[in-house]
């Protein structure tokens, strides 16, 4: 009997454990090739500009794809998805210099424009750079995607 009492004990303390890197291992699947390509060829706008709108949310953008012109102006109206959650900060990077493109910017759920005008045809990486305190990092869990520049 006190064996069956120690089990429980040692049981109900693990649980918590078990809940939080549960729910981690879970979501292993959905990572990287799994990851639904959603993607948006931008319009160009009567103005000349290239606009599109991206959100992002656990943990996902949308779109994930996105294709501009090159030497044409792009603003992006970058914003934290509608049902993303006020607990987890999102942000959206993009590192390609030799394009022309170089932001970070932090997701609210207010629309933010980032504005840059791509310089070089070429597909560079978009992602989110944070990470939770003992989980994988936002951009492993699926926040991450492409900005295809064309001619
Ligand atoms: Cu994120």
């Amino acid at each position: 009997m006190k064996n069956v009492k120690y089990y429980l004990i040692v049981v109900s303390l693990l649980f918590p454990f078990y809940l939080a890197y549960g729910q981690e291992a879970k979501q292993e699947g959905h990572e990287h090739s799994s990851v639904k390509e959603k993607r948006v060829v931008a319009t160009v706008d009567a103005d000349g500009v290239q606009r599109v709108a991206i959100s992002g949310g656990e943990y996902y953008f949308d779109p994930n794809y996105i294709v501009v012109k090159v030497n044409v102006p792009v603003e992006l109206k970058v914003k934290a998805a509608e049902d993303s959650s006020w607990l987890v900060p999102h942000s959206l990077v993009v590192k390609a210099p030799e394009a022309g493109i170089d932001f970070k910017e932090g997701l609210s759920k207010e629309s933010k424009p980032v504005k840059f005008t791509p310089t070089k045809v070429g597909k560079y990486p978009l992602y989110c750079d944070k990470k939770s305190p003992f989980g994988k990092s936002h951009r492993e869990k699926g926040m991450e995607g492409v900005i295809e520049v064309v001619e």
